[in-house]
């Protein structure tokens, strides 16, 4: 591959400047910028830039660079805080990346899009010092190889009308930056049940349910995806597609439960999020949740997975909004006896990404809403998984409890996946037993008490915010 090389103005200044009519004492400064075009695509292109510190610390940082075409614009940026004026970017740090000792460096990443040419960038300055480095143009990562295949969703299903989402606040925003909340269903675990995702179960999870969403459970133990890593990354993928052409979202849900510590999987997420991300990078329609039930860890365990699997996807598929789970089987920690105060305390350094809470209705009651209703206002949540019955996935629905929690999540705008979209032979199966076996999704004679239930709570008009 042709790699385009060239060093930046070579003049790391070390200003040691003392005036001697007015005495005083001026840090030393220097930089270097490292700019990296790691992919590209018709219009756009995804860069990063890693800014070294050559001269002394400094805290709160400033650096510019320009566009030499008017047709060039950056449209989204992370580990900093990217804007534009005429044709001068200027990144400012973010948190955690606000104080460069020497030597240290800050990897900021960004979407651009160009019309024309697309130019190296030029006159890289850190707090106004003009920086030395490369600038490499060539592509690091090659096009899919799986290119994606359907056709892109119809206007006036939910991803026609409410585009590729983001989080804003607490809040899941559309592309008018607007709150929405998502409505939907989560598969049982591939591995068991995929005889339930078809052609017809979709068209009624879209038409008849007039579901927002559909979760895929790819469990990665008990069968699941250690068993058959490309075999299950092609069958999530496929589901994408599939929801994709119906107007829903994806949530690629890697579904982690036993054993309950996240980095136990560590290796598996990478590499399967890496594939996936790459794969769905153009898709609006996908969401990912990378760990289901984190169990018998602590958050910090949680957040530092967290911390190592959202960067290969931000690498791959820089504006997806990512879900973390949380401790207590995605619980905020109540089911441990802790609560939300660790997470706000303590967030994953990642931006655009939302909490994991789930409950199973017929345990999980008072005591539990209470600490939502107060996260809610606290955390960006999305109820990943939740049942109307216990969290064996079995016994009796509890009408009210699920009513209460569905009531809370619709005035807070909180998105939710109900267990299961399957006919499990268990309470939380929206279909009875054998309906998968059948043809007919869309008749309640295939209902459960569950499935009935639920139904009448998704399929309920969404009031999207277009403008
Ligand atoms: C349950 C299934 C059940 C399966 C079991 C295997 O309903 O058929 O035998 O997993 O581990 C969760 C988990 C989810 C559970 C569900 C119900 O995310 O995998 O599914 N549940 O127990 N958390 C709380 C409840």
């Amino acid at each position: 591959m042709k790699r385009l090389t060239a060093l930046l103005a070579t003049c790391a200044t070390g200003l040691g400047l003392i005036a001697l009519s007015a005495p005083q004492v001026s840090a030393a400064t220097g930089c270097k910028v490292d700019y990296t075009i790691t992919s590209q695509w018709q219009g756009g292109f995804q860069a990063g830039v890693k800014v070294t510190n050559l001269g002394d610390p400094v805290t709160g940082w400033k650096l510019t660079f320009d566009w030499p075409d008017a047709g060039q614009k950056v449209v989204q940026g992370w580990n900093a805080t990217l804007s534009q004026s005429g044709s001068t970017v200027t990144a400012a740090p973010v948190d955690w990346n606000r104080t460069l000792a020497t030597g240290a460096a800050a990897d900021v990443g960004f979407v651009g899009s160009f019309t024309g040419a697309n130019p190296k960038p030029t006159s890289f300055k850190l707090n106004g010092v003009t920086c030395t480095g490369s600038v490499d143009q060539s592509p690091t990562t090659p096009p899919p190889t799986d290119p994606p295949t359907s056709p892109p969703p119809a206007n006036g299903t939910p991803v026609g009308v409410n585009g590729q989402l983001r989080v804003c606040g607490v809040n899941l925003c559309n592309q008018y930056n607007r709150p929405i909340q998502l409505r939907g269903m989560s598969t049982h675990g591939l591995q068991w049940f995929s005889k339930c995702y078809n052609t017809a179960s979709l068209d009624a999870l879209a038409k008849d349910w007039k579901a927002d969403l559909l979760r895929t459970a790819m469990y990665v133990q008990e069968g699941g995806y250690e068993t058959d890593p490309s075999g299950f990354t092609s069958k999530v993928n496929s589901l994408v597609d599939m929801a994709e052409a119906r107007g829903m979202y994806a949530m690629i849900d890697f579904h982690t439960l036993t054993p309950g510590d996240p980095t136990y999987n560590l290796d598996r997420a990478k590499t399967f999020f890496k594939s996936v991300a790459t794969r769905n990078a153009a898709k609006k329609n996908v969401i990912y949740e990378i760990a289901n039930e984190p169990n018998g860890v602590s958050w910090a365990t949680i957040k530092s997975y967290a911390e190592q699997v959202i960067p290969v996807i931000r690498a791959a598929d820089p504006d997806a909004v990512v879900i973390v789970g949380t401790r207590g089987w995605s619980s905020l920690g109540v089911s441990d006896g802790a609560d939300e105060s660790e997470i706000v305390n303590n967030p994953v350094n990642a931006t655009n990404i939302m909490y994991a809470f789930h409950f199973y209705a017929a345990s999980h009651t008072d005591s539990y809403r209470t600490v939502v209703n107060r996260a809610a206002t606290r955390l960006p949540l999305f109820v990943t998984e939740f049942g109307s019955v216990t969290y064996t996935g079995g016994g009796a629905v509890d009408r009210a409890s699920t009513t209460a929690w569905l009531d809370l999540l619709d005035r807070h705008k909180i998105g939710y996946a109900n267990w299961t979209y399957s006919d499990a032979d268990e309470g939380s199966a929206a279909f009875k037993p054998g309906t998968c076996n059948g043809t007919d999704y869309s008749s309640s004679a295939v209902l459960t008490e569950s499935g009935a239930l639920i139904k009448s709570r998704i399929s309920t008009a969404d009031s999207f915010p277009t403008s």
